[in-house]
């Protein structure tokens, strides 16, 4: 199995080139997010429309935060340059730093919504300060819209809960499949971190990912968030002799179990949950990572882009100087997503801006194209990566030059 692993490897390493060339070479067009031409340009909005947005901008959680608002300033910036809200409205966002607290995240969103009055908020960051905070939002009749939250239940919150960023249980299945298809997995060790939402939320897609699969659940351990040893468990689990280490982490507890299990030894796959999706995690590994596995909601290195996200890719990169990752995809579509919202209404007020979000349908965006499903959740196509050469690549077309 080892020995398939390679050869994936190198594979993958020769397709490495041709995917920059597909985003080199694609014409621009004019932008397409940005004219989602089924309401028109509105006439009733005030001259300045304030969002909010929660992000973890300092602690661990910065590897997701500072992407995201750099991406939502990016939209920001496209919005009010080509008159999206019409002539004389500016689009505006507060941004809070929640640094993965929950607590930090209970008093941004309530200064956001309770004093600022802003018309809706993007974040937080984590589903754990998503179920302390959103349900202010609610009781406010504020929307919120999760970009990064993935774990089982948060639009369950309530009517004014959104999020444009696809749970696991939309994205661990068929990674999973995936993953037996190619490696022939038969027999697995569970790790995951039993203190956070979103890595116990994982955990329990990924065994039923597993049992679905019938694929062997040869042990489990757990660590708490803030752990920085991890030999123990993970002795544990090699020495059973897994096929592959599934793991459900946040971008720190992530980066150092690569770091050890390599360290042990270990050189069989890794399966990560959504929190191995920060680049991040892979500078930090460096060639510790090489055939990590992860499902996500979008790949810089697509085959098959929409145009927005070709459009994205660029902008973005021409803005920051640093190419794009998923978080990055999904908090610039939120922050249009936000905007189309208040377009469509042609109000910024609260309720007629729910009712206008939860309206649109095949919404041309970088991750795809776009809906919300009857609970306001993210309806698009996930994508299955493999970590080649130190960057994330679709799955599918690795394995298609196989
Ligand atoms: C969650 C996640 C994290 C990885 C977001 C950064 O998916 O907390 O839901």
């Amino acid at each position: 199995m080892k020995h398939k692993l390679l050869l994936i490897l190198c594979l993958a390493a020769l397709l490495v080139l041709p995917f920059s060339g597909v985003l080199a070479q694609d014409e621009m067009e004019q932008p397409l997010i940005g004219s989602w031409e089924s309401c028109p340009t509105p006439e009733n909005l005030p001259e300045t429309v304030t969002m909010g947005a929660i992000f973890g901008l300092s602690e661990a959680v910065s590897v997701y935060g500072t992407v995201q608002q750099q991406a939502v300033q990016l939209a920001v910036d496209e919005v009010n340059a080509s008159g999206y809200l019409g002539e004389g409205t500016t689009l505006e966002f507060s941004f809070e730093d929640s640094a993965g607290n929950r607590d930090q995240a209970i008093a941004a969103m309530t200064k956001l919504v309770e004093e600022d009055g802003v018309v809706a908020v993007l974040g937080p960051t984590l589903s754990s300060e998503a179920f302390a905070a959103d349900p202010i939002a609610e009781e406010n009749g504020t929307v919120v819209m999760g970009v990064s939250n993935t774990a089982n239940g948060i639009t369950d919150m309530g009517e004014y809960v959104f999020r444009d960023s696809l749970g696991e249980a939309a994205v661990i299945p068929g990674t999973i499949s995936q993953a037996k298809a190619i490696l022939g997995l038969e027999k697995v060790g569970v790790f995951y971190g039993n203190d956070d939402d979103f890595t116990v939320s994982g955990y329990d897609v990924f065994v039923q990912a597993l049992q679905d699969n019938e694929i062997e659940i040869l042990g489990e351990e757990t660590f708490a968030k803030g752990d920085v040893d991890f030999n123990a468990q993970l002795t544990n689990l090699i020495n059973q002799e897994p096929d592959a280490l599934v793991v459900s982490a946040l971008a720190a507890e992530a980066t150092q179990i690569i770091i050890q299990a390599r360290a042990l030894g270990y050189d069989g796959p890794i399966i990560g949950g959504n929190g191995f999706n920060s680049p991040a995690v892979l500078r930090d590994t460096g060639a510790d990572s090489e055939g990590l596995i992860v499902g996500g909601a979008w790949n810089y290195g697509n085959p098959d882009p929409t145009d927005s996200s070709v459009q994205f890719v660029e902008q973005y990169e021409a803005a920051y100087d640093a190419s794009p990752d998923q978080f990055a995809a999904q908090a610039y579509t939120g922050a249009w997503l936000l905007a189309s919202a208040v377009r469509c209404a042609d109000s910024v007020d609260r309720t007629e801006v729910r009712d206008a979000l939860a309206g649109i349908t095949d919404f041309d965006s970088p991750l795809g194209v776009f809906s919300f499903d009857e609970n306001r959740d993210a309806l698009h196509d996930p994508i299955a990566q493999i970590v080649v050469d130190g960057a994330f690549q679709p799955l599918a077309v690795v394995m298609a030059e196989e």
